[in-house]
């Protein structure tokens, strides 16, 4: 065993009311997230793209590996090549690849194979997932939960972009190694997912199927 070093670690003191206050309001301006599907061309500062990746790396996660890499695309040539590859393989999965069961479940959010918001959307952070490399990135040590650390950064990548106003999706074409290839990544990266950011389109509508959630009494037991 190596001996560690050690640092103080203190929280700024709040009332149970204060707690209960805070919880609340974030909990509620979370709770306006939505995946959105139709993008506006309007800008969003490269700013806050930067502190929410700054957000996502501070993701609790595995030895403090912080496995992940967020290459962020703008340019327009990007963009179409990744829309081109996607909808490809979009085009497979809606015609046939995918279960019927897997169909009928996409059912009430209207998806199908065009996804233009690839190409109007300002910004696509692709998330990869480091199998290897350690906190030096040397793409050798081994790695450890990455799934489950990459999860939580996307969970805290999502939220503050929603806290600035931002408009998201998850996007996830399957298979997505061709990620890999346009972003320039290595073999031991895995594509985990396209964060699309932007603003929403004047006309943007989401399914009424997406607000359905769950109620605490179902989410949750006590013991
Ligand atoms: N990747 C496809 C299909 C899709 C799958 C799930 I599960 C979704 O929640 C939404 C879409 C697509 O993007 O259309």
């Amino acid at each position: 065993m190596q001996p560690h070093d050690t640092l103080p670690y203190a929280l700024p003191h709040l009332t149970d009311q204060e707690r209960i206050t805070r919880a609340t309001e974030l909990r509620e301006r979370l709770a306006m997230r939505r995946s959105c599907r139709y993008f506006s061309d309007a800008p969003v500062p490269r700013e806050v793209i930067e502190q929410a990746i700054l957000a996502a790396g501070s993701a609790p996660n595995g030895a403090n590996h912080q496995p992940w890499h967020f290459a962020v695309v703008s340019s327009p040539e990007a963009k179409r090549a990744i829309r081109e590859a996607a909808e490809e393989e979009e085009r497979a999965f809606y015609a046939g690849k995918a279960s019927e069961e897997w169909l009928d479940a996409l059912g009430p959010l209207g998806t199908d194979a065009d996804k233009p918001f690839l190409e109007t959307a300002p910004w696509l952070i692709v998330v990869f997932a480091q199998r290897k490399g350690g906190i030096e990135e040397d793409g050798q040590t081994q790695n450890y939960y990455v799934n489950e650390s990459v999860g939580i950064a996307c969970g805290l990548l999502l939220a503050t972009l929603h806290e600035a106003g931002c408009a998201t999706l998850t996007h996830t074409p399957s298979p997505m190694g061709f990620l890999r290839s346009i972003c320039g990544r290595p073999e031991h990266e895995k594509p985990l997912m396209i964060v699309v950011v932007g603003q929403p389109a004047p006309d943007a509508t989401v399914p009424v199927h997406a607000v359905r959630k769950k109620p605490l009494e179902q989410i949750a037991s006590w013991l």
